[in-house]
């Protein structure tokens, strides 16, 4: 059993998925969370410079969806076809992309706020309508086995909930799914006894 070191900022946010997948595994590994005030001098010796990173037996890996697709291949929690990956890897995509083009960073708050209010209003309805129509009646992304998609959309909507308490809550079936991932017994167990953070 190779030793798994995540180091991240103490919030969810690009960690929060490796999360889930090493929760759904049982797998043990050293959640390192670091405060803002320690990264100015830990930045310049990260590879990229930037985290998440995961350190496999001391070696580092960087870019939080190639660490969770590598994870979840492990965790059985990818498609069953190529044609189902397809399908999963152009969710997460489209899920990445969007969060990738948010406005995070504007010195002034005010701004700011205003900004990320404008960029979930005028970007999330193409996307959510999208993906509710991709995802139908269907169980899970895939069909009928969950997947890492299915818990990238729990983690997603759950960070833009932080900033919009309403993303995505008049969609029946998005919503159903979040519900399904949440009850995964060690998914479920995970959101009980993890360290609560406002993001
Ligand atoms: N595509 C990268 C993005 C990584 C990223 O943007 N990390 C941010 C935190 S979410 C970061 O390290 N910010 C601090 C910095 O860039 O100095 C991934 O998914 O890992």
């Amino acid at each position: 059993m190779p030793t798994y070191k995540l180091t991240y900022f103490n919030f969810k946010g690009r960690a929060e998925l490796i999360r889930y997948i090493f929760a759904y595994k049982n797998t043990e590994y050293e959640d390192v969370r670091i405060e803002f005030s320690e990264w100015p001098a830990l930045k310049p010796s990260i590879p990229y410079g930037q985290l998440p990173i995961l350190e496999i037996d001391g070696v580092v890996y960087h870019q939080s969806i190639a660490i969770a697709r590598y994870l979840a291949k492990q965790a059985g929690l990818v498609g069953k076809t190529d044609l189902d990956n397809l399908r999963i890897d152009a969710i997460i995509d489209s899920l990445d992309d969007f969060i990738s083009a948010f406005p995070w960073s504007e010195p002034d708050e005010e701004k700011k706020k205003q900004k990320q209010e404008e960029y979930i209003k005028n970007g999330s309805p193409t996307l959510l309508a999208a993906l509710e129509k991709s995802l139908g009646d269907k169980t899970w992304f895939a069909g009928d086995y969950v997947t890492w998609a299915d818990f990238y959309w729990d983690t997603f909507s759950d960070g833009l909930e932080a900033f919009d308490p309403n993303f995505a809550k008049n969609l029946p079936n998005l919503q159903a799914l979040k519900k399904r991932v949440q009850s995964i017994s060690q998914i479920a167990s995970w959101l009980e006894r993890r360290p609560k953070t406002e993001h």
